[in-house]
């Protein structure tokens, strides 16, 4: 069981992730992507599989074209998890 995020880490988030978004009714956050073309877009959804297999940790996610659409939530623990957050910087990081 993967223990869900303290008070103080959920209260940061804005901080910690600010291209993120909190999910209207689920204990997740979102992001949306928008590259040039579906080839830019595919890209960056193969590096993020190979991050997220590296971490054991799986995206909900979904792609139409140039746009790329992807929830995190830790399903192990019911919700938002530092290994959610761990994830989002590791995406955020391949944009940079
Ligand atoms: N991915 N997003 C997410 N949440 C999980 O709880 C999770 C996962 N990938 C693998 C995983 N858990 C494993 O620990 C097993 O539950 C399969």
């Amino acid at each position: 069981m993967v223990d869900k995020l303290d008070a103080a880490t959920r209260a940061a988030l804005p901080q910690l992730l600010p291209e993120w978004r909190l999910v209207e009714g689920r204990d997740a956050i979102a992001r949306s992507f928008r590259f040039p073309d579906f080839s830019a877009a595919w890209g960056f959804m193969s590096r993020v599989a190979l991050l997220a297999e590296a971490q054991d940790h799986h995206p909900e996610w979904s792609n139409v074209w140039n746009r790329v659409e992807i929830l995190l939530t830790t399903h192990d623990a019911g919700g938002l998890s530092m290994r959610d957050i761990r994830l989002a910087q590791a995406i955020d990081r391949l944009l940079a």
